[in-house]
């Protein structure tokens, strides 16, 4: 019995442009549960963990934006991800900035021993409160997974870390801050920048990172952030990024996973619709969903 359940996490506290809460109820309205439906045998819309509207926080000692918030939703996301898993049912997270991904690993990697994470991003994620630009929790996800940067990001769920770098693929990565470069190098995470897409080809890299991951984890998470796609395919997104990864390269992505069936939870994040045109990256969203569990033409 196949079943999927559905949580909204409608939180904007990794960065600063409003709208990006509006993530879950736009790939909603996108009819995100009519096409899947057919896919699966039950699908369960658990709604959308409450954030509230709070108030901005910069953290005095570390100078992060909204840490104590973000630890505080990201453990509500993390046992409601947990008890999804327990239930034996397949976690799809929609979001939200990419900060939900803390949440979100949290409560998936207790369930694996060696879980692997695809990063479909434009953008590393591999900040800390040291090296980041900005601020903005965000741009840290894959760092705190990983158990690098700030205790309370890095230790939610009481165990840490998550992930290990050589689990880790990043697909995609076009804006790279020095410190990320740094730690990729360090660490060894393997990373198919657009040059190798462009190069390679989307077929040859999936089939790479699935060789990869198959033979290393005993699970694996797509976190995918829709700036991963080129802003011409998906305009709605808050750091946009051009020469991305183009529609039909993602969908042909989303396929090879469905094929090789290695996927065991998602998230998709990133979209926000006050950005977007007529919702076509909520659209989009949808549409990769499709692929990613199943959908045939013929
Ligand atoms: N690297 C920049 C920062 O840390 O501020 C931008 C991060 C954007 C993160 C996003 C959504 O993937
Ligand atoms: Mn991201
Ligand atoms: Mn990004
Ligand atoms: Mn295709």
């Amino acid at each position: 019995m196949r079943k999927l359940s559905i949580i909204g996490m409608p939180m904007d506290l990794g960065q600063m442009r409003r709208g990006v809460d509006m993530g879950p109820s736009a790939i909603r309205y996108a009819g995100i549960n009519e096409r899947l439906k057919p896919l699966f045998d039950e699908i369960h819309d658990m709604g959308d963990i409450p954030i509230g509207r709070p108030e901005v926080v910069i953290d005095k000692e570390s100078n992060l934006r909204n840490l104590d918030l973000v630890a505080e939703k990201s453990t509500l996301l993390a046992e409601k991800v947990d008890e999804v898993i327990q239930s034996g049912s397949f976690p799809l997270v929609l979001g939200g900035d990419h900060s939900i991904a803390i949440g979100t690993l949290a409560g998936v990697s207790k369930h694996y021993t060696n879980l692997g994470v695809i990063w479909y991003d434009a953008h590393g994620d591999l900040n800390t409160a040291e090296t980041s630009p900005s601020g903005n929790i965000h741009g840290m996800p894959l760092a705190a997974s990983l158990g690098i940067g700030h205790h309370s990001l890095t230790d939610i769920g009481g165990y840490s870390p998550k992930i290990k770098p050589e689990h880790v693929v990043i697909i995609g990565a076009r804006a790279l801050d020095e410190g990320e470069k740094i730690l990729i190098k360090e660490k060894g995470i393997k990373v198919y920048t657009m040059h190798e897409i462009d190069r390679l080809g989307m077929a040859k890299v999936m089939e790479e990172t699935i060789a990869y991951l198959k033979e290393r984890t005993d699970g694996v998470h797509l976190s995918l952030d829709l700036d991963g796609l080129d802003p011409n395919d998906a305009p709605g997104v808050g750091t946009p990024v051009m020469g991305g990864i183009s529609y039909r390269e993602s969908h042909l992505a989303m396929e090879m996973l469905e094929e090789a069936r290695i996927i065991t939870s998602a998230e998709f994040v990133e979209v926000n619709p006050i950005l977007d045109e007529k919702n076509k990256t909520a659209r989009a969203a949808v549409e990769l969903m499709g692929s990613l569990f199943g959908e045939k033409l013929l």
